[in-house]
């Protein structure tokens, strides 16, 4: 019997009966408690908080811990070993934070058309560095419009057109063998209408109706919608969707064939609890956990981000560290940049860093750092232990979520300037070299976000084969990419992009896609392109050259790690952006020109250095005067 002086014996007591049961073996029984008894101080707080009103909390609390204890019993025995490995971090950066971490991302039938085709492409994968990979969902979803498989029918099953489960875990083994950690989602603020649950919510069974939000009237959903906000307000206006077979209203927040789950209901959070494990004994490293800020619903309040959100997170996070505790999470919590931040630390180990993301694409509007500089000096900081996902493009829009406060201290108007932005990249403004599409226009708040491919919103598209104004798109590509590569933080490149994919608008003749323009930046994995990419002469082969440099040169310095700061000094001119990386093992200023002109720094007013050298061209300058041609981007090291 195990116990520590902070737990009270009994309850551990109490389920130790039960889980004899599951864990035969008393070794693993042993390591099992060992690990309970750790995390059940905060975990038991937590879940009294979330459920201690409920009559049967006893009973629901025990089927907790007992779906943890089969999940660790079914682990196999890799993952076992991983979890050891990764559980008593030696000194130095964890595995997330270190320098040669780089990610890449795309999804899984338009980039190899199935799991073995993923497989074939891993000589690929290694080639360009990558140690992260995101396969975007991959589950059964429903046949028609599923939300890019972000409506899950089933978490057990990989969508047969592209694969089996066992190939999943079969190719998350091989991933690992190359140095490569499978990145899956789980998508667990809804299921699709078709999940088995709401099938048979749909039915009547009462049970499987408390999974969700079912409401027999629109009294409560009118409570509700008065504070909610649309998210897709164009495909799917509203938040709640009338379902004839059961006389019910639903709560939908995304579309209507996207079912809310109900957090309240501790044995959906039992039930939830084992499909994560699942997908964590399949060989996933990470866990995305997407749309988090909705989990929570409270009357009156906007029903996002709420402290019960985090609660249920940091739950499933300390019960995870007991089943399968080499496995993280990454938030994906698009929301205002002090709300992203409060997923970190306790509940999420990653989070994507969406305000770095949309100031780089405002810099380059703009061709003026301030906003960004001043937003990452203040806002870039992490809790120890974490890191960020630093990206240019994802499979979705772009919206400006940027905060009001951070353009006022700096003497802009957020509003003014997120309605340029709009018009800079649906080119709708003269001078712009973006050609983005509108997502999601709301006439009422006019608000408006922005899809598109990396390529095609810097220009590249629009170069129509002018090769200075292609060489232009190039730089600003390899510029925004390059300041992702070396902050702290997992780049992750949406696939495709490191060769300058375009805009695909073939999405509009699909009647399943039309509606939603976030299709266009989603394109199929161009062959030809991909075939481009040695030769300096084509585009493919100066943008995945450019990149794999960066990567190349990353990988071999330890100052890249995330555990080193990132910091974000003023360069001295407007449209240069100064990064400052340093560490106990190298000291590196980034400068990035964002203008389309040359652009001069005096390096002697941030250090007392006589000259630099770039790493990237081994190129030497004076301090003094370093010349930035148009979109630069150079990695200085001080020459002695
Ligand atoms: C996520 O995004 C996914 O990335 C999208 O592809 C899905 O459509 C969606 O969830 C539903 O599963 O609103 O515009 O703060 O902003 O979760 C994208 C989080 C989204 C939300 C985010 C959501």
């Amino acid at each position: 019997m195990l116990c520590s002086p902070d737990v009270p014996f009994d309850e551990l007591a109490w389920f130790e009966a039960y889980l004899a049961e599951i864990l035969p073996d008393p070794s693993a029984w042993a390591r099992f408690m060992q690990r309970l008894a750790a995390v059940w101080p905060r975990l038991t707080v937590i879940l009294s908080t979330l459920y201690g009103d409920q009559p049967d909390f006893a009973t629901h609390q025990l089927q907790i811990i007992q779906t943890a204890a089969q999940a660790f019993a079914a682990r196999p025995p890799d993952l076992h070993r991983l979890d050891a490995a990764r559980e008593v971090p030696g000194p130095g950066p964890r595995w997330f934070q270190r320098e040669q971490q780089i990610g890449g991302v795309c999804y899984v039938d338009r980039y190899a058309g199935s799991l073995a085709g993923i497989r074939q492409r891993i000589p690929y994968f290694r080639e360009l560095g990558l140690t992260y990979l995101h396969l975007m969902p991959l589950y059964r979803s429903p046949p028609g419009d599923n939300d890019g498989g972000y409506a899950v029918s089933d978490f057990r099953m990989v969508d047969p057109a592209l694969g089996t489960m066992a190939e999943l875990a079969d190719l998350a083994r091989e991933l690992r063998a190359n140095g490569i950690s499978l990145v899956l989602d789980f998508v667990m603020n809804h299921t699709a209408n078709d999940h088995p649950w709401a099938l048979r919510a749909s039915a009547g069974d009462p049970a499987a109706q408390a999974y969700y939000w079912c409401f027999p009237d629109r009294t409560l959903p009118d409570q509700y919608e008065r504070h909610l906000r649309e998210i897709f307000p164009d495909q799917a206006s509203g938040n709640f969707t009338y379902i004839p077979a059961m006389d019910r209203w639903v709560w939908t927040t995304f579309h209507p064939y996207q079912w809310d789950l109900n957090y309240r209901n501790p044995a959906l959070f039992a039930a939830m609890l084992g499909e994560l494990l699942f997908l964590a004994n399949q060989g996933a490293e990470v866990l995305r956990l997407d749309a988090v800020p909705f989990i929570w619903k409270q009357l009156g309040t906007t029903c996002e981000n709420l402290p019960e959100a985090h609660l249920v997170i940091e739950a499933l996070h300390l019960l995870a560290r007991v089943a399968a505790p080499a496995l993280i999470f990454k938030s994906e919590a698009i929301v205002h940049p002090a709300e992203v931040i409060r997923y970190l630390g306790a509940e999420c180990t990653l989070s994507y860093n969406p305000l770095l993301m949309v100031l780089l694409w405002e810099a380059l509007a703009t061709g003026e750092v301030r906003y960004l500089q001043w937003s990452m000096r203040e806002r870039f900081a992490l809790p120890p232990g974490t890191a960020w996902v630093n990206y240019v493009r994802s499979h979705d829009d772009i919206g400006w979520g940027f905060a009001n406060e951070d353009a006022e201290a700096i003497g802009l108007s957020a509003p003014d300037l997120r309605l340029a932005l709009n018009a800079f990249f649906t080119n709708q403004a003269p001078g712009s070299f973006a050609r983005g599409l509108p997502f999601n226009f709301n006439p009422r708040t006019n608000d408006m976000r922005i899809s598109g491919t990396t390529a095609s919103l810097a220009g590249l598209e629009a170069a129509q084969g002018d090769p200075a104004a292609e060489d232009l798109a190039i730089r600003r590509m390899l510029l925004i990419m390059g300041i992702t590569i070396a902050a702290g933080g997992i780049p992750l490149i949406y696939l495709g992009d490191e060769v300058g994919q375009l805009n695909d608008y073939g999405y509009r003749a699909d009647p399943a896609r039309a509606e939603d323009s976030r299709w266009v930046h989603r394109p199929a994995s161009d062959p030809l392109a991909l075939a481009a990419r040695h030769d300096q002469r084509t585009i493919p082969g100066r943008l995945f050259m450019g990149v794999r440099r960066m990567v190349q040169t990353r990988r071999t310095l330890p100052v890249f790690a995330a555990t080193n700061p990132t910091e974000w000094p003023e360069s001295g001119n407007p449209q240069v952006l100064l990064m400052h990386r340093q560490g106990a093992d190298g000291d590196l200023r980034i400068l990035g020109n964002f203008s389309a002109t040359e652009q001069v720094v005096d390096g002697r007013a941030w250090s007392d250095a006589a000259h630099w050298q770039d790493l990237l061209t081994g190129a030497v300058c004076a301090a003094a005067h370093i010349v930035l041609p148009p979109y630069a981007l150079v990695w200085l090291v001080r020459v002695p």
